[in-house]
This record gives structure tokens, sequence and C-alpha cells, in this order.
């Protein structure tokens, strides 16, 4: 686990709506480089999109758990997307809407080409779930880079943060190579620049060019 320290070093300059998609093939063409947020129902991916893009409305957020229902595609610079998706894990969102995601997620995540990183943002006031863990385990085996977002530390002390980290560690079975661990706060703000280092990386090698 790599707790980083790195410069501010790129920023989503005129990034726009696009489109909200419900099928993988409503999706723009498979072409660029797109990073994408993942992780349960209010989490925060949807306000750190916000903060990352320096715009305070561009993603919908809300108290309620279940804000974004669809693939909602954000587009910066030429065929350089973000990807905001449905939160999972949230009871109330129906069963027809699950099974859907539970089913389209992994379709996307499994066949989306022009995906360069996932940012699993989770809560950090609690311990990784199932779904959480399971996401992890896959980025791993499909070598996918990832960055772990333990948002909301600004609702932690300094005690609650050390046993954050300290659980994480005895959480997830060793963590891949690619995978970065940043606290975060999209309220703070808290750990913008390093996040904003680790998607520079993703951008900016020499693969996605
Ligand atoms: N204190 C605190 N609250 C946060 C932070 N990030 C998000 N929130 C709050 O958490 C709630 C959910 O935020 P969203 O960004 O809508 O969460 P989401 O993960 O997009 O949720 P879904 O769209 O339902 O999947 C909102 O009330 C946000 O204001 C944070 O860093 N700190
Ligand atoms: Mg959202």
């Amino acid at each position: 686990m790599s707790i980083l320290e790195s410069p501010k070093t790129f920023s989503f300059s005129n990034v726009k709506f696009v489109k909200e998609a419900h099928l993988l093939r409503q999706m723009p063409t498979d072409i660029g480089a797109e990073i994408a947020f993942a992780g349960r129902s209010n989490a925060g991916k949807s306000s750190i999109i916000n903060t990352l893009c320096n715009r305070r409305k561009l993603a919908r957020t809300s108290r309620t758990p279940g804000r974004t229902q669809q693939f909602v595609v954000y587009e910066f610079g030429t065929d350089r997307r973000i990807i905001d998706l449905p939160g999972f894990g949230f009871a109330k969102v129906s069963k027809n809407k699950r099974d859907h995601w539970s089913l389209e997620i992994p379709r996307y995540l499994e066949q989306r080409r022009s995906l360069v990183g996932l940012i699993l943002v989770v809560d950090s006031r609690h311990r990784l779930k199932e779904q959480e863990l399971e996401l992890l385990g896959w980025c791993k085996s499909s070598d996918l880079p990832t960055l772990l977002l333990l948002n909301k530390a600004d609702k932690l002390n300094q005690k609650e943060t050390s046993s954050v980290l300290r659980d994480l560690g005895r959480d997830v079975d060793g963590l891949a190579p690619g995978t970065s661990v940043q606290l975060f706060s999209a309220k703070a703000p808290l750990g913008v620049d390093s996040a904003l280092g680790v998607i520079a990386g993703w951008f900016e090698s020499p693969e996605t060019q």
C-alpha cells in the first residue's frame, strides 16, 4: 500500500457532461482513454468527480443513496472521458435495476477497451464489504490500474484514521502492484493532488497515447 504524496500535474480542463447510458452499447465509441468511478451508493463518487474537476455541480449528488442510476459520461479533451457508474449495495433500488446493473457493470469493466483505470470509492468509516473486496480482487486479477479512495476522511479523527489503515491491511489480501490507496475527502478537501497525480499517470502513460 502506498500513501501517495505526488505533486499536482493534471487537471480536467473544460470537462463537460456528454450523456447518460443505460446499456454498454449506448456508450460513446470505445476509443481513446477513460476512467470510471465505482463503489457503493452514497460513498461519494459523484461528489469526488466534482471535487477533482473543481466544479460544484457537474455531477449530481444526493444525501439519499441511489442517486446515480446510469452510466454517466463526461468528456474532457479529445476522446478522454470520466464515467460515473451507478452505485451498488443499496437495498431500496428495485430488483430489476439491481439485476440489470449487476450484469452491466461487470460487462463494462470486462469489455471496455478504453478503460485505463478504476477509482473505487469507499466510505472510510466502514470496513470493506464483500462487493468492494470482490471488485478489488477482480482489478488485481485483470491487471487494471486501481485507485482506492477512502472517502469522507473529514469525519475521522486521528485514532480512527490509523485504525482504518490497519483494518484495510487486514481485510485486503494483498493489493496489486498497480493499486494505490489514498485517504480522501470530497468535502474537506483532502487527497486531491495525490489522486490527480495517479490519474495523470494513467492518462499520460504511453499505452494511452
Ligand atoms: N462529510 C463528507 N460527506 C461527503 C463526502 N463525499 C460525499 N459526501 C456526502 O455523501 C452523500 C453522497 O454523495 P454522492 O456523491 O451523491 O454519492 P455517490 O457515491 O455518487 O452515490 P450514488 O449516486 O447513490 O451511487 C452526499 O450527501 C455528499 O454530500 C466527504 O468527503 N465528506
Ligand atoms: Mg452518484
